[in-house]
């Protein structure tokens, strides 16, 4: 497998095609938008609605960090968009990246996503990585398992592959939830062509639901359709870069990047179509409309849109004591707006919100550690944050 990370090498069609969409707050072309950096300094008491706590920056030289993801001996192993994994040790970087790493598409919104470890980790050793993987024709949101041998990703096997290549370097997804019942969840986005997230016959604008081993689970909802991929669990979104399944409540929360002012978080249920570009609440970066309609019978509604949009990427759940008043609410990263939304909810529905670290930066991931402290990745520079309780 090579090593080396990829650059556009349709570079003249992706430049026409970031063109089209330069207004999309979801672009890192866009970091000359980016506020005055506001990081609390570490040590520095920050007080919230409910909670007070304090900062620690573990790293501002990351590069476009992606996804967080937590190994049992407290390694902590955080994605780069370009294609490297780095590896914290003892809450310090290590100069040393990860071998092993797929080549991938970076390029546009494609590149080394997001990182899981297998809820067994501990017992079975799987970790699982997604990106935008290189192929005849463009480019294709991927996943695959592996583990680790040192400071090597080794015995890596591809487990899905979103079908078919693009040539797009848009909307790729994705998020990895597990449901702990052998299942795991993958999303994607729609590659930037609104007609695939209501089309079957694709894998774009869907969150895919696998067994753990990647084979597909007989009681997928469209396994006995026609011509759909069996590997579908829902449709009709647009781009799904954060997912969080919830085990108190044995619910697959997703946020989605919509258009302008019609992001949204929605539960997201088997075989449902959550309307993408059907109904939205949103309009196009260009200001024209997409769609007259924002709610339609038998398409889903939003349980929460923004408007203006926040640009979300990145989500986690908060399960621990650690924040006690914060249990059960999602906290999600705002990209555009720079901050962390903590939103509330009272029996899955929307009870409210609160920003909090506003400022902080192009926030691109949200994680909850297994010991309960909550982990936060920004964008230029990139960093990696640690939020402790101050109690
Ligand atoms: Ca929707």
């Amino acid at each position: 497998m090579m090593l080396k990370t990829i650059n556009a090498v349709i570079t003249p069609i992706l430049a026409a095609s970031l063109l089209l969409s330069c207004n999309e707050s979801d672009l890192n072309q866009n970091v000359s938008e980016t506020p005055e950096q506001n990081a609390p300094a570490t040590g520095e008491v920050t007080k919230s609605e409910q909670e007070n706590f304090v900062v620690d920056t573990l790293s501002n030289e990351l590069s476009n960090p992606w996804g967080i993801a937590f190994l049992p001996d407290g390694k902590i192993l955080v994605t780069e968009k370009a294609g490297e994994i780095r590896i914290f040790k003892d809450g310090a970087l290590l100069p040393e990246k990860m071998t092993g790493v797929p080549e991938v598409f970076a390029s546009g919104q494609g590149g080394l996503l997001d990182i899981k470890t297998h809820p067994d980790y501990a017992d079975n050793g799987w970790i699982y990585i997604t990106y935008s993987k290189p192929g005849e024709g463009g480019a294709a949101t991927a996943m695959i398992r592996g583990k680790i041998d040192g400071n090597a990703l080794v015995q890596t096997e591809e487990l899905f592959r979103a079908q078919p290549y693009i040539k797009s370097g848009h909307h790729f997804g994705s998020r990895i939830a597990f449901d702990g019942k052998g299942h795991v969840f993958v999303s994607t986005g729609e590659r930037g062509t609104k007609p695939n997230a209501q089309n079957l016959e694709n894998h774009y604008g869907k969150v895919i639901r696998l067994n753990e081993d990647g084979s597909v689970p007989n009681d997928n909802p469209f396994v006995n359709t026609p011509k759909a991929k069996p590997e579908i669990w829902s449709y009709g979104h647009r781009n799904v870069q954060g997912m969080v399944y919830d085990d108190a409540s044995n619910t697959l929360f997703a946020h989605e990047h919509g258009p302008k002012g019609g992001d949204e978080i929605n539960i997201v249920l088997p075989g449902k179509n959550y309307g993408w570009p059907v109904i939205t609440y949103g309009i196009d970066y260009d200001g024209s409309t997409i769609s007259e309609i924002s709610e339609k019978e038998g398409l889903e509604q939003p349980i929460h849109y923004w408007d203006p949009s926040i640009a979300p990427c990145g989500m986690a759940i908060v399960t621990s004591n650690k924040f006690p008043n914060w249990k059960g609410d999602l906290l999600i990263g705002a990209l555009s707006h720079t901050h962390v939304v903590r939103v509330e909810l009272d029996n899955k529905t929307f009870a409210g919100e609160e920003k909090l670290l506003e400022g902080v930066g192009r926030v691109r991931a949200v994680a909850e550690s297994p010991d309960g402290f909550i982990y936060v990745a920004t964008e230029s520079p990139g960093m990696l944050l640690k939020l402790s309780p101050t109690n």
